[in-house]
Parts: C-alpha cells; structure tokens; sequence
C-alpha cells in the first residue's frame, strides 16, 4: 500500500498538487503500456474521431495519430481496473476521506513525439463543478515526463484563487484566454516523474501543456475521483450506475455542500468530443499547435 507523507500531504493542500513515486509494479506498468498500444493500433481503420478515440487534426488512417483514448474503460477492463489499483486509492485517502468515487470513465493522453497536441490553460472544475471541492485528477504516467515532452504545468495554488472564465462568444470552450484574464502563469511548474508515478492535482488547480515536439512520446492515464459526498451540479443520469462508481467506502445520499465558485459550463462547447475539440473556439491559443507549425512553415 502506498501511503502519501503529511510533507506530500501539505504540498497537495498548499500547491494543489503532488507527485507521488512508484505506485505501479513493473508487470502493471507493462500491461497498461500493452494494453494502450492494442488499442491505438485500432485507429489504423479510423477515418474520423470515433466513440473511443480522439485523433491527432493531421491524422490519416496510414499515418494514424491518436490525441486521446476517450472512454478507455469501454475499450479495455484492465484501465478501470487500475482506478481500483490499492496503491493509487491508499494515496488518495488522506486527501478525500476513505469514500471515494470515481468521476467518469478517465482517458488517456496520448502526447505522441514529435506533434503531440497542447491542452490549453483550464481548471477541470469549469468542466464539473460538484457540491463541494474534494475534487481531483489523478495522472498515471505511462512515459517518463521531462522538460522534453510536453510536461504537465501546473500553477501552484491557484485552486485557492477565483475560478476563471472558460467561455468564448458565449459558449464554453473548456480553456482559459491567458490575454484577456490576464492569468499570471510566471509560477507555472512542470510535473517531472518516473513511468510509474502519479501526479494529484485539484480540480480548481490552473494546468495545461505544451506540444511534444521531442523524440519521445508522453502518455498518461488520468481518472478523476471526488469523496463520495460531492456531487456533480451537472446531475446525475442513473443512481445505480453513480453508486457503481464508489471504488471505496460508501455511497450517500446527502451530499455535503460547501460554498464554492461556480460557472455552468454551458451553453455546451461548439465543438464536442474531447478538451482538444472543446477548445478549438478559445480565440487567444497560448500553445502552439502543428498546426501552426505548418502554416509557419
Ligand atoms: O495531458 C495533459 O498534458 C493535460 C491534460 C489535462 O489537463 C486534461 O485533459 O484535462
């Protein structure tokens, strides 16, 4: 069992994130690279977005090039499997209380070398505000993260400070304009870790990342867990499905409510699918994307 310190503990409550080593075994590691790849291999039939996967904007089905696995617990057991793994919900405990739940299905990121795409500015908790804020993103890394690869940045202690505007011409468009907020980013710290390792951040953290343009892909496993007491202001669908989501402890059904800040993401994003599509509208992009690049060239 993994157990966070209390010093990984305050660095979690003070920066809103922490990094913790070696939470998964070498013959896991392997299996979730493994089983990723089969799934990948897949978009060599794909000629547009489809249910499971997000495609890179230059992808063709002979050069494929996957920017997200979607919904990679439809695809593939094993991945929700993992977001059960006893290591990864034994560090969580001293951050959200022994009931926890997972939010959603997780997705992977692919950041593939050489063109993987940037994720603009955002804090999660635009996308699903909840009743109150134990909230959070676990990272799992498939792929050691360095300077090099498009590396998580993140933006100490800004969960404490406002929630920002993820609109653009008066939809949401799931990213933050750095110019028009004036967001100060001069803080901003890249996450560096091990294959193995998790990253926590808080859902009203301010992240994003960069193209990959080195030789080295960047992937990573998030899943989003809440204490089993928050829940979502989206709503919930079907009560049995949002119970079969507790990966600890127990269900409630009295949330507790804390006072947060809160915009509703809608109206809905133009573009639907991923945050890669949602922030296609953001008018000012702060990263550069490949295709910028060609256009440049
Ligand atoms: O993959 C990344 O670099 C960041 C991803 C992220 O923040 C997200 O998908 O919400």
């Amino acid at each position: 069992m993994k157990k966070i310190s209390s010093a990984q503990l305050e660095k979690y409550e003070n920066d809103g994130y922490v990094v913790v080593e070696d939470v998964l075994e070498s013959s896991t590691l392997k299996r979730l690279r493994d089983v990723t790849d089969e799934v990948v291999a897949s978009a060599a039939e794909l000629t547009t977005h489809s249910e499971a996967l997000d495609l890179e904007e230059s992808h063709t089905p002979e050069n494929p090039r996957v920017r997200r696995i979607k919904r990679p617990h439809l695809v593939h057991d094993f991945y929700l499997k993992l977001a059960r793994h006893p290591n990864i919900l034994s560090a969580l405990t001293p951050i959200l209380g022994y009931d926890i739940r997972l939010h959603g299905g997780g997705k992977v990121n692919m950041k593939s070398a050489g063109y993987g795409a940037a994720v603009e500015w955002h804090q999660d908790w635009a996308f699903y505000p909840h009743t109150n804020q134990d909230v959070l993103a676990v990272g799992i890394l498939l792929d050691d993260m360095t300077s090099e690869n498009g590396p998580v940045l993140m933006v100490p202690g800004t969960h404490k400070g406002p929630l920002h505007n993820h609109h653009s011409d008066g939809a949401f468009c799931g990213a933050i304009d750095q110019q028009e907020t004036k967001l100060d980013i001069s803080t901003a710290q890249e996450v560096h870790a091990k294959a193995g390792s998790i990253s926590i951040h808080h859902a009203r953290l301010v992240h994003g990342s960069s193209m990959n343009r080195s030789n080295d892909q960047r992937r990573i496993l998030f899943f989003e867990f809440t204490a089993a007491d928050a829940w979502p202001l989206l709503g919930i669908g079907n009560i049995e499905e949002f119970n079969g989501r507790i990966v600890q402890g127990q269900a409630t059904i009295q949330p507790r409510l804390e006072d947060v800040p809160v915009r509703m993401p809608y109206p809905p994003a133009v573009f639907q699918g991923s945050i890669y599509e949602n922030q296609r509208t953001l008018d000012n992009r702060f990263f550069a994307s490949d295709k910028d690049e060609v256009a440049a060239s």
